[in-house]
């Protein structure tokens, strides 16, 4: 069968490092080698289900080897893998307390932040999961190893940022600050192909996504904004807008970017520990607060501040988060000053 030649990711890293001629290639190896991870949690998410059936569920499978669960294994496979590529000098995961060092002798100029498989807890119920990367310029001189401090930067330094969701087919999105740009992983030959270029989040926003089931214990300014995206302003001739939530950010970040929408994840009272929101700023908020803007979109929080400004006072911060078509976020603003 001809394929038609796709463009591949490989390409198409390079062809962005070709706008920037100073550049040295580090990045586009720190992207490559994410990529190769992806492919491999891909590979394994798809299996992830039949782990019981294979006979390989408890701890230890037949071959007496360790059975990970994905988000173990992923964060594994990420993890050693970037360890050595050798343009890293710390990262984060959102599977570890604490700071990752990169192997000694391998520091380079980047800071890594990852969410490994973000929405696991969807994994036994086959609903689309992501992992999520955010990249920094570290800060701390060349040569010696990252710190805390390299991974403590805003949202608006970053130098790359992306996701892989693993859904019906296996898409990464990632952008370097020169637009958005999707790929899908065609598993019979293991490439990403460029399939969705220059990612425009739509200014008609068709779809709002919030766990409702969370309403009472939402500030009543919040309360009000989503009562008014569901309902008909005849003088507007607006419908309401429809409701879609999976419970899996990467997955309802990716419908609405494609399509049109908005996600909240305000701060609540359901959970003392956790009054701003469950989301972290790091490795989910910043990144795709970078992706959104990139396409056209807005990421802040329910007290107006823009995502991207935010300066993270630690590695697994949360911050409430409302993220999406400009118009909508504009007026979720609006609403939670008072003036909605
Ligand atoms: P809730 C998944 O556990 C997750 O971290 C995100 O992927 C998702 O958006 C959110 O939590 C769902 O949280 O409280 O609505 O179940």
């Amino acid at each position: 069968m001809n394929r038609p030649l796709g463009i591949t990711v490989n390409r198409h890293i390079s062809d962005l490092q070709r706008l920037h001629p100073k550049a040295t290639g580090a990045l586009s190896s720190v992207l490559n080698e994410l990529i190769v991870s992806a492919k491999t949690i891909s590979a394994e998410a798809n299996m992830a289900g039949l782990a019981d059936i294979l006979g390989m569920s408890g701890k230890t499978n037949i071959q007496g080897e360790k059975v990970q669960k994905l988000d173990e294994y992923a964060n594994n496979s990420i993890k050693r893998r970037m360890a050595r590529c050798g343009h890293l000098c710390v990262m984060a995961s959102e599977e570890e307390e604490g700071i990752i060092p990169v192997k000694p002798g391998y520091e380079g100029s980047y800071t890594l932040a990852f969410d490994p498989v973000d929405g696991s807890s969807n994994i036994d119920v086959n609903v689309s999961i992501g992992t999520i990367f955010s990249v920094h310029s570290r800060l701390s001189p060349d040569g010696e190893p990252g710190t805390e401090k390299d991974l403590l930067q805003p949202g608006n330094r970053q130098v790359a940022a992306g996701y892989i969701v693993y859904g019906a087919s296996t898409m990464l999105v990632f952008t370097t600050g020169e637009g958005v740009h999707g790929f899908t992983l065609d598993p019979s030959v293991g490439e990403f192909y460029l399939s969705h270029p220059d990612i425009k989040i739509p200014e008609k926003c068709k779809y709002f996504s919030v766990n409702e089931g969370y309403t009472n214990y939402w500030d009543d300014r919040m309360r009000r904004f989503v009562k008014y995206l569901k309902e008909v302003d005849s003088e507007q001739g607006r419908l309401p807008y429809s409701s879609r939530y999976i419970g899996s950010l990467v997955a309802d970040f990716h419908r609405n970017l494609i399509s049109g929408g908005i996600f909240l994840y305000p701060s609540d009272k359901k959970d003392p520990d956790k009054p701003t929101g469950k989301l972290r700023l790091l490795y989910e908020a910043a990144p795709l607060a970078y992706l959104v803007e990139q396409a056209g979109g807005r990421a802040i929080t329910d007290d107006g501040r823009e995502i991207q400004d935010i300066e993270p006072e630690s590695l697994h911060q949360r911050v409430p988060l409302i993220i999406g078509s400009r118009k909508e976020v504009d007026m979720a603003e609006k609403f939670l000053s008072g003036k909605g």
